[in-house]
């Protein structure tokens, strides 16, 4: 099921790729047909994979509810409190995830899914992070940030079934990511050992929706690059559940990339600008649409949203559109 090529993919031969894409493509819709009308040429396998048609009901993702849903919206903000104790439980899992419609991955996660948990703090919180492989491979957990050297998650790897307990201050605030740091360490990563990292500001952010998007690629036929692409973990997810939020207040989105074999990857919304804090850690941002991110960079972005209805977030990058990182914002008054 999971053996064809990025190629195979794009030109339509992936299981899902032909019948509800040529669905689309059937005349006497017309919303679809409208939304198709700048890049329709009706007939042509080319036409039908364009990402402006893939929304809906149709669009080929995975099923939801999900258990991923959950790591969209991230834990709570604390007020800063120097010293305070939080404390969380990671269990490295070895597990087989449905990561496109009707595509497995056989992934190494954290607790269970891909991306992993989101871990967030204030800053100067007293960060508690109990780890155990429960895996079958030595796993460790390195966090961005500042800490000591012996909680950085090189040096103590962790052994199927062992446990390893890293504690450190939680610092500076910004968005940051953890991932697996064990060679062969692009391995270790792209099977799916990751996830975001919140550090809060001393002084809080206004208030906001808050949403994190972690950016990935998954290589299902292990020839060493990406079959398929998301924002948290699934193919498409977003197109065929667009994501909800009120024009009234802004939309806070922690954005991390993860992707591996892919040098960047990228963030662009249409209809609307929007703030972006790159590392999420000082006051300084730029006003774009489109942001890039090399492997491992992250940042806060902040949308005002000035009209309601449905936009398209995606990545430029055509080919990662294509194959499953793409979505919708249905903003409502
Ligand atoms: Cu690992």
């Amino acid at each position: 099921m999971t053996k064809f090529s990025r190629r195979d993919v794009l030109l339509g031969a992936a299981p899902f790729a032909i019948a509800p894409l040529c669905k689309l493509a059937l005349p006497g819709d017309a919303q679809l047909a409208s939304a198709r009308a700048p890049m329709t040429h009706r007939g042509h396998e080319h036409a039908v994979l364009g990402h402006a048609a893939m929304i809906g009901a149709d669009v080929p993702a995975p099923g939801g509810p999900h258990e991923l849903d959950r790591l969209l919206v991230p834990p709570p903000v604390l007020p800063h409190r120097p010293g305070r104790l939080r404390e969380y439980d990671v269990v490295a899992v070895d597990r087989e995830l449905e990561v496109a419609s009707g595509v497995t991955f056989a992934a190494w996660t954290y607790n269970g899914t891909v991306p992993g948990p989101v871990i967030r703090a204030t800053e100067d919180d007293r960060l508690r992070v109990k780890f155990t492989n429960g895996g079958s491979h030595p796993h460790t957990i390195h966090f961005h940030g500042i800490h000591p050297s012996n909680m950085d998650g090189v040096f103590e790897i962790v052994a199927p079934g062992q446990s390893f307990t890293y504690d450190f201050q939680a610092r500076p605030y910004g968005l940051h990511l953890y991932h697996c740091h064990t060679t062969p360490l692009k391995k270790h990563i792209h099977k799916g050992l990751y996830g975001a990292f919140i550090v809060d500001p001393p002084k809080p952010r206004k208030p906001a929706q808050e949403l994190v998007m972690v950016m990935n690629g998954y290589d299902t036929d292990g020839d060493g690059e990406n079959n398929f692409y998301s924002v948290n973990g699934l193919a498409f997810y977003y197109a065929k559940y667009p994501i909800r939020v009120r024009r009234s207040e802004t939309v806070r989105i922690y954005l991390a990339n993860l992707t591996e074999f892919d040098l960047i990857n990228s963030f662009h919304l249409h209809g609307e600008f929007f703030r972006y804090y790159p590392t999420g850690s000082t006051d300084q941002f730029e006003y774009t649409d489109t942001v890039m991110l090399c492997q491992g960079q992250r940042g806060i972005i902040e949308i005002d949203f000035h009209n309601a209805g449905q936009f398209m977030f995606h990545a430029h990058q055509s080919e990662f559109t294509e194959l499953g990182w793409m979505g919708f914002f249905d903003v409502v008054d």
